[in-house]
Order: structure tokens, then C-alpha cells, then sequence
């Protein structure tokens, strides 16, 4: 037997909460890869709707372990980054990724959603981020990010012609394979819309109604790096994260617990294992 792909994936640990590192580890994990989880900040909960949160910096801990890494002649297969916290982060990240030349990279750019950067992050830090989804092979931005990283205005509701709008302009920042996730396009409907290194532009439709949880999106795109990683296709990847995060979705929504809480991923998981579903796919043009 092969050893596992083995994915490092840069980002927060979040103790309570159920984003980042706490569904992103699991899900990999499940879905066959092994997870290498390098914590950016430690932090009690997620910045979305707790106060007192206390949290410890990993600062310096990125660039210890890729030196250790590369004097073992570790391999990594792919590099996954999510929410980074200072310019400091985004540093020790680019030179993560200038150490294992070889790696599929996948920046799921956690910037904010609804129109508004998360608490505590900067109009720098998007700057930084801007540079970071050029040298990736995978983004996922929410219509949020993807406003902020084209510097476009933020709207809830797309036309056809203007969400193609943003997801090419996005395109000339980044060669990489774009997914913009839980796009609403009038013509259409909620959908993942997505962009590949070929240039077909598709759309996956979301079945959800108008819950939205916490952490959704490290779930999606921890998916998306779970189903390329075994080799699926990118087509087949966006299928199986959307129905994914609609089951975890459906399995939560009637609970009455609070979305900060995120979704109930550890009843959702062992779904993972047999997941394989094609979803109807729209080519937009
Ligand atoms: O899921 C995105 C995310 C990740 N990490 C932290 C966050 C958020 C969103 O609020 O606060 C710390």
C-alpha cells in the first residue's frame, strides 16, 4: 500500500467552535489523507459572536517546523492555508509553501462574509492575501473574499453577467482552479461557481434554505482538498463538498443550537466515507 497524501494545512485552532483546524483535521483525515495541522493561533472560540476570547499566538512556530521538515526530506503533497492573523503569518506561509516547491497549494482566503472583513483583520492583510491566491493552484473564496480580493463592490445578490464578472476578474489575479462558494446568482439560484485551470466556468446549486453555520466554508473546502487529493476531479470535488456541507446542514438545522456553534460534523462524518454523489452540473457558458 501507498503511504497517504499527506496534506499540511495552515491555519487557526479554533477550541469551541467547529471551524479551521476542528472540521478541516476530521474531515481529511476521513476522506484518506493524512493531516499534518499546523496551528496559526490558538484561540477558546471563533472571532464570530463570542466576546472574551482568549488566544495564544503560534508566531515563529511555521518556520520552525518546515526547517525541521525539509532537514528530515519530509514530503508534503499539498499545502492548505486558511485564517491567518497577522503579516507575520502571512510570511511564515509564503515561505512554507517556498519550501516544498512541489505541493498542490490551496488558499481558502478567510477574509470575512457579508460584505465585512472578519474582527481583527486589516486592509494589509488583504493585500497579503491578494498575493497569497496568486500563487495558489486552488482558491475558494465566499462572494465577500472574492469582492475584497478584486476590490469590487460587495452586493448579496449576482446576475449572471456580473458574478462571471467577478469570478474572471478574480482570474486575473490568480492562474489558479476558482471556486467561489455560496454565490446567490439571480438566474440560478445559491451555488458554488467555479472557474477551472482549463477555463470551464460551472456552477454546483447549494440545496439549502437560510440557515448558515459557522465554519461551513473550512468544511467545504476541506472536501474539495479531501476528494482531489484521492484524485478525484475538480467537477467531482465540488459535487461532493456540496452535498457534504448540505448534509451537515440538514442534520443540524432543526436542532435549534446556535449557528456559532457550527454544525454537527462528528454525526455528518461517517457520510464521508461512501461519498461519490453527482450533483447536476451548469456549464455557464
Ligand atoms: O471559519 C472561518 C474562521 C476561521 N478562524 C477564525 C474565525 C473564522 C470566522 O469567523 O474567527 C478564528
Amino acid at each position: 500500500m501507498q503511504r497517504p497524501k499527506r496534506v499540511a494545512t495552515i491555519n487557526d485552532l479554533s477550541v469551541f467552535g467547529r471551524c479551521a483546524l476542528s472540521v478541516i483535521t476530521p474531515v481529511i483525515s476521513v476522506m484518506g489523507s493524512q493531516v499534518l495541522a499546523i496551528p496559526t493561533t490558538v484561540l477558546s472560540t471563533h472571532t464570530g459572536g463570542f466576546k472574551n476570547i482568549s488566544s495564544v499566538n503560534c508566531d515563529g512556530f511555521i518556520d520552525s517546523l518546515a526547517k525541521q521538515y525539509s532537514e528530515i526530506g519530509l514530503d508534503i503533497d499539498c499545502i492548505y492555508s486558511g485564517y491567518l492573523a497577522n503579516s507575520s503569518q502571512f510570511k511564515s506561509t509564503n515561505r512554507f509553501i517556498d519550501t516544498f516547491p512541489n505541493a498542490f497549494i490551496v488558499v481558502d482566503p478567510v477574509l470575512g462574509d457579508s460584505g465585512k472583513l472578519y474582527r481583527g483583520l486589516t486592509a494589509e492583510m488583504v493585500e497579503s492575501m491578494q498575493n497569497l491566491v496568486s500563487r495558489a493552484d486552488l482558491i475558494t473564496p465566499n462572494p465577500t473574499e472574492a469582492c475584497f480580493l478584486t476590490e469590487t463592490e460587495f452586493a448579496e445578490n449576482f446576475s449572471k453577467n456580473h458574478a462571471m464578472d467577478l469570478i474572471l476578474s478574480l482570474a486575473q489575479k490568480s492562474s489558479a482552479n476558482i471556486i467561489i462558494t455560496g454565490i446567490d446568482i439571480a438566474e440560478i439560484g445559491k451555488c458554488n461557481l467555479c472557474l477551472s485551470k482549463s477555463g470551464r466556468i460551472f456552477a454546483v446549486i447549494c440545496d439549502v434554505k437560510n440557515q448558515s453555520y459557522h465554519g461551513t466554508g473550512d468544511c467545504f473546502c476541506a472536501t474539495v482538498v479531501g476528494s482531489l487529493m484521492r484524485g478525484d476531479s475538480l467537477e467531482s470535488a465540488v459535487c461532493n463538498a456540496t452535498s457534504f456541507v448540505e448534509h451537515c446542514i440538514e442534520i443540524t438545522a432543526d436542532s435549534g443550537e446556535p449557528e456559532r456553534d457550527g454544525i454537527f460534523l462528528e454525526s455528518a462524518l461517517p457520510v464521508l466515507l461512501y461519498i461519490g454523489k453527482n450533483k447536476k452540473i451548469i456549464d455557464m457558458r
